[in-house]
């Protein structure tokens, strides 16, 4: 079998996603996808000009050969961007083997491990009462967890709270937002006690503290979220600084969940070696695909940390079906995040996965289980647009 074609796929349907798509001289295809947001156009070209040419005429059933080569091959190794466009491939070339074998793709990562996948979503709210209404859509939707956002006082915009959630700016300058550390570190724990005394202690709660907090600072805060009981507190400080959660750790039972910027298993080896986090965050996706993120997953089961694979709207059906399938089958599956995309997403990537109840099944269709539109797909021309930039109030630039 040979790799005859490979084509890159910008689509917006709601927001904009890179999909590859390989074909093969038996008529088999596969997908992958290499969405990176905000620097969507940057995976696209390393694709188009840098790996289609040295896919072309490979087989596509050596997928650890292809991936070695593609990341030993390159000689600069590592990077969002680098990682997203392997991971693309990694992901096209599974969904061919498990269609040329007629199997959905966790059957040949050892078969299903658990009849379901576990979910979360997210709930956010300027104030108390807007959040307690998120709160209540997400049950109804069937959520068995809940991620938990809200405002600041005295803060026009927090990222991740309702609208202020989706890429945003006018498609040339990012939107610009504020934060005090001081004033949050201050209310979260308000929010959270409030929360439980409205919805009682079983829910599942969740935060994304996402990288604002200094190792000290997020100590304070797991400490002070302990009585809140939550699920995992998340990306509470940038963790490049791996030996910083050593603090963090000494100081607080709050579970930590890191990793979604994180681009391979180097990223993790203190935090995971040292069992300073409890779950790992990574997205297939941003990994590199489905084979590196499997070996990730088993490094982490040997400390007992869990995976929690980043699943937010800027993850395509695509990169999400892959998720899905290791989920189903790998023994160590804590959670995954689960954001839902437009209907229009669903339209252009057709899909077997479903969400019931709040959880995941990836289907039984032959491969990773979705298709490509692409004449759909071309009605939705990628726009340009950038994830926020943050401020403090006196003007300098933080972690949003
Ligand atoms: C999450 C994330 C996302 C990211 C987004 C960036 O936990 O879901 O933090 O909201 O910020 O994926 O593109
Ligand atoms: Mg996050």
């Amino acid at each position: 079998m040979k790799i005859v074609d490979a084509k890159v796929v910008l689509t917006s349907p709601g927001r904009n996603f890179v999909t590859l798509k390989v074909e093969t001289d038996e008529g088999v295809s596969g997908l992958g996808d290499a969405t990176l947001n905000g620097r969507e156009l940057a995976v696209a070209s390393y694709l188009r000009d840098h790996v289609v040419p040295l896919l072309l005429g490979t087989d596509p059933h050596r997928i650890e050969d292809t991936w070695q080569s593609l990341y030993r091959g390159a000689y600069w190794r590592r990077g969002p961007v680098t990682m997203a466009a392997i991971a693309a491939v990694d992901v096209a070339l599974w969904d061919i083997k498990a269609k040329v074998a007629g199997l959905p793709l966790y059957q040949l990562l050892g078969g299903a491990s658990r009849d379901r996948v576990r979910t979360y979503g997210h709930a956010s709210g300027r104030d108390v009462p807007q959040l307690f209404d998120s709160i209540r859509a997400r049950l109804a939707e069937g959520y068995p967890a809940i991620r938990v956002q809200t405002g600041v006082p005295g803060l026009k915009r927090v990222y991740g709270v309702q609208q202020d959630a989706a890429p945003s700016g006018d498609g040339v300058r990012p939107v610009v937002e504020d934060w005090d550390t001081d004033a949050y570190l201050r209310s979260l724990p308000r929010v959270f006690d409030a929360v439980r005394q409205e919805f009682g202690p079983d829910l599942v709660l969740l935060h994304d503290a996402h990288h604002r907090l200094t190792p000290i600072q997020a100590a304070r805060l797991g400490k002070d979220l302990e009585p809140y009981d939550l699920f995992w507190l998340e990306d509470c400080t940038p963790a490049e600084n791996q030996d910083g959660l050593r603090l963090v750790r000494r100081h607080t039972t709050t579970p930590l969940a890191i990793g979604e910027v994180f681009n391979t298993v180097f990223d993790y080896q203190t935090l995971v070696s040292e069992q300073l986090i409890d779950y790992v965050r990574s997205a297939v996706t941003h990994f590199g695909g489905v084979s590196p993120l499997r070996k990730l997953f088993d490094f982490a089961a040997q400390h007992q940390i869990k995976s929690a694979i980043h699943g937010p709207e800027d993850i395509s059906p695509v990169g999400m079906a892959a998720a899905i399938h290791l989920d189903l089958a790998i023994h160590n599956f804590g959670i995954q995040e689960y954001a839902g995309h437009t209907e229009q997403t669903g339209a252009v990537f057709p899909h077997a996965y479903t969400f019931t109840d709040g959880y995941l099944h990836p289907g039984e269709a032959a491969g990773i289980g979705v298709e490509l539109e692409e004449e759909l797909a071309a009605a939705y021309p990628y726009a340009p647009a950038y994830l926020p930039i943050n401020r403090l109030q006196d003007g300098t630039v933080h972690d949003w």
